[in-house]
């Protein structure tokens, strides 16, 4: 059997799928008799608050001296990455994110030694957008090619990380993942009938209604499958674009037929409601939302952008578009909404899929096999 680790794990805490998968990892870590210590400004949100065996948490506190002004989180970070480290004895600090949890981690490193080693996992917009810019790209660069390993959780994103960024060092490919034993298609009958009738079709879209995730398309879409199909569409999730969201839906007159669910911790029970999820963003490194749909038998409906063709396999587990175009999404949703028979074998394939390629046992090991590998141990 293969020596237990101590990994120090820091992830954004908050709403979000990079600290999801990052809080997630660390809990099948401890089940797997790791010891894991969260290093972050906050309990990560599912981490919940109840004591859970192999699992501790370290927060790290901001010195807001008159003096700045801006008080210097990064640095108090990896200082209480290198803290902790040094207290721990940690084998491994993963971070989660590129900016700046990679970079405080090597700081870290520095203050530790070569015995800690650093694994870097990319979710995305850290480098779909921020490595974009200048002011970051030389350090983000710097982060990467000193991590012991990097991963990144989609082919398209090594693709654009070593495009953007001119890297030449290996980048690991480890996927998002679920929880087998929390997605998997729920009871959601009676939930359902307070949204729609019998006869109507649910489609959903969650997401942090940011403009990448292109909402305003999901209302298009909606628009014109609800002129074939007699449907109704659940919104998931706040952000930005809520309010320019809502005033399209009253401009076309669709307010009986969209509801808002706002925030919603518990995204098996409610995506178990959809018939199909609605994912046209702009970009995607992954698209866990997806995977969540998925391993609940819901089939996603989207844009070909970044990672999301790696997940949903077009014609078996959902159907893909160009970005923007809501014509052919709009046409994919009808057909699939009126057709019994397909909607069945797509869920099979969607459970199937969940099951087999993002299962939490294979990604699980696919982390610690190289954890082995840059200790030196495999
Ligand atoms: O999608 C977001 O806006 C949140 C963002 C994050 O950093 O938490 O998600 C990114 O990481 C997820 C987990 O790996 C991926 O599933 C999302 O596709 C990715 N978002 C983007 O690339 C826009």
């Amino acid at each position: 059997m293969s020596k237990s680790l101590k990994i120090g794990i820091t992830c954004y805490p908050s709403l979000g799928g990079s600290g999801v998968v990052a809080t997630e990892l660390g809990k099948l870590l401890a089940e797997k008799g790791h010891q894991v210590h969260f290093i972050a400004n906050s309990i990560p949100f599912r981490l919940g608050g109840a004591f859970q065996k192999n699992i501790f948490y370290h927060e790290v506190e901001v010195n807001d001296y008159y003096v700045f002004r801006y008080p210097p989180y990064d640095l108090s970070l990896a200082t209480k990455m290198a803290q902790v480290a040094k207290m721990q004895q940690l084998d491994i600090l993963h971070v989660h994110y590129a900016v700046p949890h990679a970079v405080c981690a090597f700081l870290a490193k520095q203050m530790v030694g070569d015995q800690l080693k650093v694994v870097t996992t990319l979710h995305g917009t850290d480098i779909t957008v921020l490595a974009q810019d200048e002011s970051l790209k030389d350090l983000i660069r710097l982060a990467i090619n000193e991590s012991d390993a990097v991963t990144a959780v989609s082919q398209d994103l090594i693709r654009e990380t070593v495009d953007v960024l001119d890297i030449e060092r290996s980048i690991d490919l480890t996927y998002n993942f679920v929880d087998k034993r929390v997605y998997y298609p729920r009871d959601a009958v009676a939930l359902r009938r307070d949204f729609a009738a019998p006869e109507e079709k649910v489609l959903m879209h969650i997401s942090n209604f940011r403009p990448v995730k292109r909402v305003s398309d999901v209302i298009d879409v909606f628009h014109k499958v609800n002129q074939k199909v007699p449907s109704r569409l659940l919104l998931v999730g706040e952000g930005p674009d809520l309010p320019k969201i809502q005033w399209k839906i009253s401009e076309l007159g669709l307010e009986d037929r969209v509801h808002f669910l706002g925030k919603q911790d518990e995204i098996a029970q409610v995506i178990s409601m959809a018939d199909v999820l609605l994912l046209p963003s702009e970009k995607e490194s992954f698209g866990l939302v997806a995977l969540e749909a998925m391993a609940c038998g819901v089939p996603t409906i989207g844009s070909m952008a970044g990672g999301i063709p790696e997940l949903v396999i077009h014609g078996e587990t959902g159907y893909l578009a160009e970005i923007g175009n809501t014509d052919q999404m709009a046409e994919y949703a009808i057909q699939l909404l009126s057709n019994e028979g397909q909607a069945a074998s797509f869920r099979e394939a969607c459970l199937h899929r969940a099951r087999t390629s993002f299962c939490d046992e294979l990604i699980t090991s696919e982390y610690e096999d190289i954890y082995y590998r840059v200790l030196g141990r495999k």
